[in-house]
């Protein structure tokens, strides 16, 4: 069993429908069970800065399937949601990152984690802290993730508060 820890985010349709839709998705796999989800947070774009605003979460997963396949299963459950790839950091239905899979280190070509971008970005740490208030920072040991977003200026607000799994899924757009 690993813990791992995801982030969703969702800025075309009915955003709060794609969030609920890959948490479901995921939950139903075989060997993925989501034990926390974040609350909802509308976030502004960060990278290509021309487009909607996302809605995004963060969940925690508990899994007996390896990094490769638990990527596997998120671009599964993207493709299923009906993701097209069209520009890099662009508008999308539904977007699913691996942060953190256990305390692993992967740098493989296909999957880098801990998400080499995760620290710089409120969209993914505030929600992220809601969840798992002392994690620790993968490249400053000894930090905590909280010390970082502190700092910035996030751009991020929280949307709708969740109260749980089955809260979550029980939320309509
Ligand atoms: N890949 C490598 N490591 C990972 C990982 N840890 N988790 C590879 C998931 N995928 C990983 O991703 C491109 C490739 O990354 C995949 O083929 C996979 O093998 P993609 O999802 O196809 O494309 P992308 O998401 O457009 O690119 P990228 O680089 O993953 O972008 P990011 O960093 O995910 O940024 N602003 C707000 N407010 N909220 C957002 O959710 N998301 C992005 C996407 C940009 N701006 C945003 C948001
Ligand atoms: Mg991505």
């Amino acid at each position: 069993m690993t813990l791992a820890y995801l982030s969703i985010g969702s800025n075309i349709g009915d955003r709060l429908h794609h969030l609920v839709e890959a948490v479901r998705a995921l939950h139903s796999h075989d060997g993925v069970e989501v034990l926390a989800v974040s609350s909802i947070y509308e976030t502004a774009p960060v990278g290509y800065t021309d487009q909607a605003d996302f809605l995004n979460v963060t969940i925690r997963v508990e899994t007996v399937v390896g990094a490769q396949e638990l990527l596997a299963i998120c671009q599964q459950v993207e493709q299923v949601l009906g993701r097209e790839r069209t520009i890099r950091w662009g508008p999308r239905t539904v977007d699913l990152d691996i942060l953190l899979y256990g305390t692993d280190n992967i740098e493989a070509e296909n999957l880098v984690v801990p998400h080499p971008r995760m620290h710089e970005r409120a969209f993914v740490l505030i929600p992220l802290l809601e969840i798992a208030p002392l994690i620790a920072h993968p490249m400053a040991p000894g930090k905590l993730y909280s010390e970082e977003v502190a700092v910035q200026d996030s751009g991020v607000l929280l949307w709708k508060k969740v109260d749980g799994v089955e809260h979550f899924l029980r939320l309509k757009g």
